[in-house]
């Protein structure tokens, strides 16, 4: 890895904002008219989520917005990544919007450009309205349908003030983890139906996309915001490359697939055919997901790092987690792939720090989806985070995560990549789903008893970044 171009300074327009979700932060789950979603029942199920925390409070955004939005000013941020609460806009899933969650977010949209802010909309960050599960979920083609009319409502209240717009976060999540692993919500362990689901998320992505483009003024930009894993493997050993290959088509192909080159890859279809024939592929729908993007983002926080399974892996069905607790494998067809841990350093959630695979996902996108600005929709790291004696956090830990993964976008850059902006996850400490409030990834530190905000130093070396536009060498 080649040392960082000296000096270390971003395009003039790049955007330094930091991301959050609604369930994540809002709490005030019964306001407003608000109802529960997937997430809201999943947490309150008990041995579902880490001390059985849920996001009933979260960090009460929903009553203090204001004041987060003048803390990210204070700091000197330029944009801010948030995601709408479905059922705070459309309870059920169906029906009419509720003006009242449409208020809230215009008020919220408001104050950020108030503040010089710019606003980036996420519309699903995981939270699907449990009526809409309870008749079938993700793995159902209705709710692609849905989305795109949830789309249009949001599109229609906030385009004239909004621009910057991704339909799905991490649609991979929302199909692997929700519907094969049950890790979460809805929790569901069908690996037919996570295909499924991959699906009609996908065309809930294109139909959404549509459905903005036809409400809004025209120089709103619509995006995805996906995980793509970068896939490593121990060795060139065909086995352990065809195992690559696999988990490349389950994370990646199968979303950048549809969306940027009109098909799912042949070798994704050929290895999920034991469990799925892809026959709710209908015709017109490759047409609709392919609809070209006017941005991508991606979200990254650590490399894959497969090989083929020895023979004795190869059993199916679940496996055991080194506690004795059986769980399910997020990765439908794969009995035949072994994950190993990367080496180096790890973050709290035992997440390798490994800033290359950023420059190589970065330079992989600027490959696959020519002309196409890219976002770095969301790169973090949680650490046990505590206040000394003066209540000051001090979190040198995660400086140099920034630090690294920033150089890397520079050298993205530098190459010719058209990366616009970087937002940080997360703006603040927060519901990290089944792991309850047990990771923290904020730079700004949440006292969840008092829910008092105290940047940490993390927040304030960041806030120079963006003030400046560039990189201050590490020891500074
Ligand atoms: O907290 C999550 C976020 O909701 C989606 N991307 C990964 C983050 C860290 O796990």
């Amino acid at each position: 890895m080649s040392e960082p171009v000296t000096p270390v300074t971003f395009p003039p327009a790049f955007l330094w904002g930091a991301a959050t979700s609604a369930y994540q932060i809002e709490g005030a789950v019964r306001e407003g008219g608000r109802t529960p979603s997937i997430w809201d029942t999943f947490s309150h199920t008990p041995g579902r989520t880490a001390r059985g925390e849920t996001g009933d409070i979260a960090v009460d955004h929903y009553h203090r917005y204001r004041e987060d939005v003048a803390l990210m000013a204070g700091l000197g941020l330029t944009a801010y990544r948030f995601s709408v609460s479905w059922t705070r806009v459309q309870p059920t899933g169906r029906g009419p919007a509720v003006q009242r969650g449409l208020d809230f977010y215009r008020r919220l949209v408001d104050e950020l450009l108030a503040h010089g802010i710019k606003p980036a909309l996420t519309l699903y960050h995981w939270d699907l309205p449990q009526e809409l599960e309870d008749a079938g979920g993700w793995p159902e083609r209705d709710t692609a349908f849905r989305f795109a009319e949830y789309a249009a409502m949001v599109g229609e209240a906030l385009g004239d003030r909004v621009e910057q717009w991704i339909t799905l976060n991490e649609p991979w999540c929302s199909a692997f983890l929700g519907y094969a692993s049950g890790i979460h919500a809805p929790g569901r362990t069908d690996p037919e139906a996570s295909l499924r689901a991959a699906h009609h998320l996908n065309l809930a992505h294109g139909l959404g996309t549509s459905a903005l483009r036809s409400v809004m003024p025209s120089r709103n930009s619509v995006a995805v915001s996906l995980n793509s894993a970068v896939v490593r493997t121990v060795s060139r050993d065909p086995a352990d490359l065809a195992a690559a290959q696999k988990i490349d088509d389950l994370a990646n192909g199968i979303f950048h697939g549809p969306m940027l080159h009109g098909a799912y890859p042949r070798t994704l279809l050929e290895a999920t055919s034991s469990v799925t024939d892809w026959s709710y592929v209908r015709d017109g729908d490759l047409e609709a997901i392919g609809r070209p993007l006017d941005a991508l983002g991606l979200n990254y926080y650590t490399p894959a790092l497969v090989s083929a399974a020895p023979e004795e892996r190869k059993a199916g069905g679940p496996r055991a987690d080194g506690h004795g607790m059986s769980v399910f494998s997020p990765w439908p067809c794969t009995d035949d792939v072994m994950f190993h841990q990367t080496p180096g350093e790890r973050t709290e959630m035992g997440w390798t720090v490994d800033p290359t695979g950023l420059h190589e996902l970065i330079t992989r996108y600027t490959r696959e989806a020519p002309g196409v600005p890219l976002y770095v929709t969301e790169n973090g790291a949680a650490y046990d985070d505590k206040p000394d004696a003066e209540g000051r956090v001090h979190d040198p830990e995660r400086i140099a995560y920034l630090h690294a993964h920033l150089s890397a976008v520079h050298r993205a850059l530098a190459d010719g990549a058209d990366v616009r902006g970087y937002f940080l996850w997360s703006l603040m400490d927060n519901f990290e789903w089944s792991y309850g409030y047990g990771r923290r990834f904020g730079a700004v530190y949440v006292d969840y008893a008092t829910l008092e905000r105290t940047p940490k130093s993390s927040a304030w070396w960041y806030g120079r970044v963006a003030r400046g536009g560039h990189l201050p060498p590490l020891e500074d």
